[in-house]
């Protein structure tokens, strides 16, 4: 590892150093060369001139590629003009790898650069945005282990459908059908009867044909599950878990959000006291803006996008239809006890919840209605057998939290390396 990082320069001014890194930027005026070099924590620019460094150093720095990685040795000078107020003005240049050609240019298309994720990777723009997203992974462990939740790690091969057998990944599994996890939620709620509020990171896959800017078939999911805990609790965690997630955000990542053009006192000042509304207002107010949509249908892109772009702050919509969701979640009446939790400004839904159904009878019957065979559910039918209790839990979906913090163009541009029905490529 290194000895010096870019940020660090700053308080070495008059110290002699040395700096690896990767070429940022290059101009060149007759004896002098200017190298910006990047690193992962920022730019700094050195240079170059004839009069201080050997030759083979000025020859090399005179060649080098945009994207070359190099050694540089040196001393740190304040500099007014500089963008941080410091150079390095070098005393030795060493290219370690060329980089002959690098492929991006500042008009290349979007898709061109998906094609070269791989390399991509090394924009400001995605390091800014995988910076933040390590901030909330972060931030959400920091939440749980606050407030005693345990992680596990459940399975990603798994033989029952979680959400819906339309979206399901399978795969042939020693002569057994078996799937990608679509949500660990079936396995963590076995696991409460040993941990009683327990999470887990994972990734989650859904064979979505949907070719939206926020469906991904691969997506990193924070899901938690707690026992003895009603819909209210399960709201006041979702809540608390994400302001506790754009509190930390907004304080330690200000820089990424302004690169974003985001205000970091609405992260860092964002308050536990998100609105509540039904699935009936929610309605009245798609309809309201000119969308024609029935009563009992589920809320699509487009409604979730007019639904929310009035809400200043995240919010939850309540009490949907029961036949519309999950067979695991809770009935009361024709009502499902659940509540999806919306982002603002046309983002749409970044957390579904529920309370979970108790009743052994309720689930197996629609279990039964969409065509499982019950016996792959025996399993889990087992946790309502034994010692079972009332319990809650939800799942947030890490690359939408953060399409909406940065608001991101594309939830593809908040995976290191996205999925999506048309790339598995790079
Ligand atoms: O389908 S969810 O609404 N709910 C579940 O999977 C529950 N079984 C979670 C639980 O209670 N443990 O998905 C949860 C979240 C959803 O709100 C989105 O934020 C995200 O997962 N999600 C996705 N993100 C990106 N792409 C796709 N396709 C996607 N599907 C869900």
């Amino acid at each position: 590892m290194k000895d010096y990082y870019v940020k660090d320069l700053k308080e070495k001014v008059g110290e002699e150093i040395d700096l690896k890194g990767w070429v940022y930027r290059k101009r060149r005026h007759g004896k002098l060369v200017f190298v910006v070099v990047r690193d992962s924590t920022g730019t700094v620019q050195t240079s170059i001139k004839k009069q201080n460094v050997p030759v083979e150093s000025f020859e090399a720095a005179k060649v080098v590629d945009i994207e070359a990685s190099i050694h540089v040795k040196g001393i740190v000078k304040e500099d007014a003009r500089a963008p941080d107020g410091i150079e390095v003005e070098c005393t030795e240049f060493l290219i370690i790898s060329p980089s002959p050609d690098f492929p991006i240019q500042e008009d290349t298309s979007s898709e061109a650069l998906l094609d070269i994720r791989h390399l991509t990777l090394r924009t400001t723009k995605a390091r800014n945005i995988m910076q933040v997203k390590n901030g909330v992974i972060q931030a959400a462990r920091d939440y749980f282990e606050e407030k005693g939740f345990n992680e596990v790690f459940p399975p990603i091969m798994v033989g029952v459908a979680g959400e819906g057998g339309g979206t399901l990944f399978s795969f042939d599994y020693f002569g057994q059908k078996a799937f990608l996890s679509q949500t660990a939620q079936l396995h963590l709620e076995a696991s409460i009867f040993m941990f009683e509020n327990v999470y887990s990171l994972t990734p989650s896959f859904r064979a979505e044909k949907s070719r939206t800017r926020r469906h991904l078939t691969e997506f990193g999911h924070i899901e938690a599950e707690m026992a003895w805990c009603d819909e209210e609790c399960n709201e006041k965690i979702e809540e608390e878990l994400v302001v506790y997630i754009c509190n930390k955000i907004g304080e330690k990542y200000s820089d990424e959000l302004r690169y974003f053009k985001q205000d970091p006192a609405y992260y860092h000042d964002m308050e536990p006291k998100f609105e509540r509304i039904t699935y009936d207002e929610a309605i009245s107010i798609i309809q309201g803006k000119g969308l024609n949509i029935e009563f009992g249908s589920d809320l699509g892109y487009d409604e979730e996008k007019v639904l929310t772009e009035d809400f200043e702050y995240p919010f939850f919509v309540k009490n949907f239809p029961k036949d519309i969701k999950s067979f695991y979640m809770k009935q009361k009446g024709d009502r499902a006890i659940c509540a999806d939790l919306e982002a603002p400004g046309g983002y749409g839904e970044i957390i579904g919840g529920s309370q979970r159904e108790d009743n052994l009878d309720m689930i197996i019957e629609r279990l039964q209605k969409e065509g499982e065979d019950i016996k792959n559910y025996e399993w889990y039918l087992d946790l309502r057998r034994y010692g079972s209790v009332p319990h809650s839990g939800f799942g947030l979906g890490i690359e939408r939290l953060v399409r909406w913090m940065l608001k991101l163009e594309h939830i593809r541009d908040a995976c290191l390396f996205p999925r999506t029905p048309a790339r598995i490529y790079p």
